[in-house]
């Protein structure tokens, strides 16, 4: 596969990881996941995790995933490369799996003394990124070796933190989002 099929595929198959965090910063709020709940002097994981975001998050990257693959086949001829099709376990591990390592985060930032909010250069632009790969592998293991190539991988670790980056900034410039982050 050439540099544009690797770049498209590796976009096109994470789409439905990228999507859940912006959905949760969206319909985020209401009863914290850890109920208020501290270990040591901090929160568990802080007011910034939600069970609405995270089940909106989920909801939404699933949706995605169940869109592009109806999409696949038009998509897939417009850029002229055979691009992926989601089996529903494939997007709810994509989807799921961002969540959780956006949940995961919020707990070593607890831990290591971050208030909700604060910046963590890399732990904030590749968390989600290893929740949505590994819960993928976990859910369907067949689909990720298939799908996830040593060049497409490589390309979603260099791509994500930019488009993560962009896309942040964006939602913070709409007011949408407290940080750029
Ligand atoms: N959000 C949510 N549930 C989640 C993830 C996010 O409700 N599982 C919502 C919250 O309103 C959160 C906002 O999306 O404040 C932004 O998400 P994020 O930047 O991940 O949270 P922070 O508030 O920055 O908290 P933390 O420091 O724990 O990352
Ligand atoms: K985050
Ligand atoms: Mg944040």
């Amino acid at each position: 596969m050439d540099v544009f099929g690797v770049v498209v595929t590796a976009v096109w198959v994470m789409l439905p990881a990228y999507v859940p965090n912006n959905a949760a910063v969206l319909a985020g709020g209401g009863r914290p996941i850890d109920g208020g709940r501290t270990m040591g002097d901090s929160r568990l994981l802080g007011d910034g995790k939600t069970w609405r975001g995270t089940l909106a998050g989920t909801l939404a990257g699933l949706a995605l995933a169940i869109l592009l693959s109806v999409l696949a086949p038009a998509a897939s001829d417009l850029v002229g490369h055979a691009l992926p099709t989601f089996p529903l376990l494939a997007g709810l591990g994509l989807a799921f799996g961002a969540m959780l390592g956006d949940i995961g985060a919020s707990f070593l930032k607890r831990r290591s003394g971050r208030e909700r909010g604060a910046a963590f250069p890399g732990l904030d632009q590749l968390d989600f990124v290893v929740g949505a790969l590994a819960c993928a592998l976990v859910l369907a293991p067949s689909w990720f070796g298939a799908t996830f190539t040593v060049p497409v991988l490589a390309a979603i670790l260099l791509l994500t933190p930019l488009l993560h980056v962009l896309t942040n900034g964006i939602a913070y410039g709409l007011g949408l989002k407290n940080e750029p982050w």
